[in-house]
């Protein structure tokens, strides 16, 4: 029997890695860096992308790589950081990473440790979201929430040493260096005081939000910068020129909104297994959402019109997007 806590996702088949496009970060010193483990996929073929599994896959190996070492960190840390990195999560940022830097002409190698940056970042917001001081939630993807497995301050530390991973991979990683500080800023300003965290500042703030607009302004900084930073990232990556990058992030800035409101829907008319999370919290805690403030109807409207909007961005780039504009259409059905 395994002894981790890690044990439910381990699997000891070994899988052999992706191709030589792909290289970073599966070699230091010229090694393989660890025994590959493939992360379960299969729950997330519902995505509408040709080689969905194949995407996902990447993405899985790259984190699963960038994070089994760290040295010196203590063990329980490093588990704690890879429980809630390496948790079935959607992916759905680190796809639009690698989408935006195709739909751009770029390589899926350049923009991974991109992708790899942003869901770290993610995690890190997932668990302090979860932490009883925020949202107070025992159940996250399915399993129990970070502090539930490994204590209040261990989970505090883990999301602290994955937003911090996050730049040093941007740094490390990201050639040339020009870019990867341009990296880094991009994702600074998505991640800090002004969007995410402002966000969730306001989210917890009594009265904050009252109206449509406060809603949708608070939620732009909460859910869609991060979403819009993906695909900025992504493009940078692959040297887009600025009205790309900018065509991008205004996808990005819909879709975000939109994935949200479906967020609110599913809290509202979701199935909590296969969401993974607790549902029917927001309206126990009077929370604003759309469905509270304009009915399950004229929300599910406006998250269409959003994404109709967003694919509309994406015309000057053609059939490049194609796979861009068949996530909007995720977003819109998704059930989890
Ligand atoms: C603690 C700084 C800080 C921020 C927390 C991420 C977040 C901000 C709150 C999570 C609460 C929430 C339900 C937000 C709505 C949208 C959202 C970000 C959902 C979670 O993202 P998914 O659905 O999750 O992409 P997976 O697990 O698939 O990665």
């Amino acid at each position: 029997m395994k002894s981790s806590r890690l044990e439910c996702f381990a699997n000891d088949s070994a899988v052999s890695a992706p191709d030589s496009r792909f290289a970073w970060p599966f070699f230091v010193d010229g090694n393989p860096p660890y025994n590959f483990v493939h992360f379960p996929v299969t729950s997330q073929s519902a995505l509408p992308l040709p080689d969905a599994e194949d995407w996902l896959r990447r993405i899985e190996y790259a984190l699963d790589a960038a994070t089994a070492r760290v040295v010196g960190c203590p063990q329980a840390l490093h588990e704690a950081m890879r429980y809630s990195l390496l948790g079935p999560g959607k992916r759905l940022r680190p796809l639009l990473v690698l989408l935006a830097a195709r739909a751009c002409g770029g390589s899926i190698e350049a923009a991974m440790p991109a992708a790899c940056a942003v869901e770290m970042v993610h995690a890190y917001s997932l668990i302090h979201d979860d932490l009883p001081a925020m949202d107070n939630d025992d159940l996250r993807r399915g399993r129990p929430t970070c502090h539930k497995v490994f204590g209040e301050a261990l989970a505090i530390l883990a999301g602290d040493a994955l937003l911090t991973a996050a730049f040093q991979v941007l740094a490390n990683e990201v050639r040339p260096p020009a870019l990867a500080a341009e990296c880094c800023a991009v994702l600074a300003e998505a991640a800090g005081a002004g969007q995410l965290v402002g966000g969730q500042a306001e989210d917890i703030e009594a009265n904050a939000v009252n109206t449509i607009d406060d809603l949708e302004s608070m939620h732009s900084r909460k859910t869609g910068a991060m979403i819009a930073a993906s695909l900025v990232l992504g493009a940078k990556t692959a040297g887009a020129d600025p009205p790309r990058v900018e065509a991008l992030a205004n996808y990005g800035r819909r879709l975000g909104l939109a994935f949200q409101i479906v967020d609110d829907l599913l809290d509202v008319q979701g199935n909590e297994a296969a969401v993974g999370k607790r549902l029917q919290k927001d309206a126990r805690q009077g929370k604003r959402t759309f469905p509270a403030l304009i009915g399950v109807e004229a929300s599910r409207r406006r998250a269409e019109q959003l994404v109709a909007e967003a694919c509309a961005v994406l015309e000057p780039f053609g059939s490049s997007a194609r796979e861009l504009r068949a996530l909007a259409g995720y977003v819109l059905e998704r059930n989890r």
